[in-house]
């Protein structure tokens, strides 16, 4: 018997949906998906079950926690590996994680996350181009200081950090955004792990009419 749920919207747009299904995954919560389609803003099935009316929002064992932050921190507790043990490697991965939460506002916009498309060379505005170089800069620096023995943020495990990102790689690998080696080595990375090609192909498999014009028809 599983003991909450997860509300996430149409795995092949929704983002936020992919961080927390990461987060809720990697700490292995037995709790029932439940997708809602999204309508594009406001959905109103969303509205009716969740908080802030958005998704994720995770029920779990009386619990019942929204914003993609507080649910990184809710699973962490109960799987602290989530974040990197040292506290100087921890305090890194929560500020690049709440940047990332908090900013990023002109890529997430220039660049709408669409798992079934080929968008290469779109989307390039000058203030996606500086989100992109910044971004690229926090991953080198992040990785030469506290990832050197694997191929993720902080090394050999796929952490809280690393779903905070994967919705940005998923954009890079859409919009072809060219990259540097590492950067292009990062995001690889993040593709093949197990948990990300499983959302991957079950977004795949969702049906048609789910699909909005307005993420399918990019200028
Ligand atoms: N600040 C929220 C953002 C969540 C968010 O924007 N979710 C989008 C889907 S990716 C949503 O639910 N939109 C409402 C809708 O499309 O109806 C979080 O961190 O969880």
């Amino acid at each position: 018997m599983p003991e909450g749920r997860l509300y996430i919207g149409t795995r092949r747009y929704s983002s936020w949906s992919l961080r927390g299904w990461l987060l809720v995954r990697l700490a292995g919560l037995d709790v029932e998906e439940i997708v809602i389609p999204l309508a594009g803003g406001n959905t109103e099935a969303i509205r009716k079950v969740s908080p802030n009316g958005m998704v994720p929002f995770l029920e779990h064992r009386g619990a019942r926690i929204w914003e993609t932050t507080a649910i990184a921190e809710y699973c962490a507790e109960i799987a602290p590996a989530l974040w990197p043990a040292g506290r100087t490697a921890r305090a890194h991965a929560r500020s690049i994680a709440a940047e990332m939460h908090a900013g990023f506002r002109a890529l997430r916009m220039a660049m709408p996350m669409n798992l079934g498309r080929n968008y290469a060379g779109l989307g390039q505005t000058p203030e996606s181009l500086a989100d992109i170089a910044h971004i690229e800069k926090l991953w080198g620096a992040t990785r030469e200081q506290f990832g050197t023995n694997g191929p993720y943020l902080f090394g050999a495990g796929f952490n809280a950090a690393d779903a905070m990102f994967a919705p940005v790689v998923a954009r890079f690998l859409t919009f072809g955004v060219p990259l540097s080696k590492p950067a292009q080595a990062y995001c690889e990375a993040v593709r093949a792990h197990a948990l990300v090609a499983k959302w991957y192909a079950d977004a795949a498999e969702e049906p048609a009419s789910w699909r909005l014009e307005k993420y399918e028809t990019l200028a």
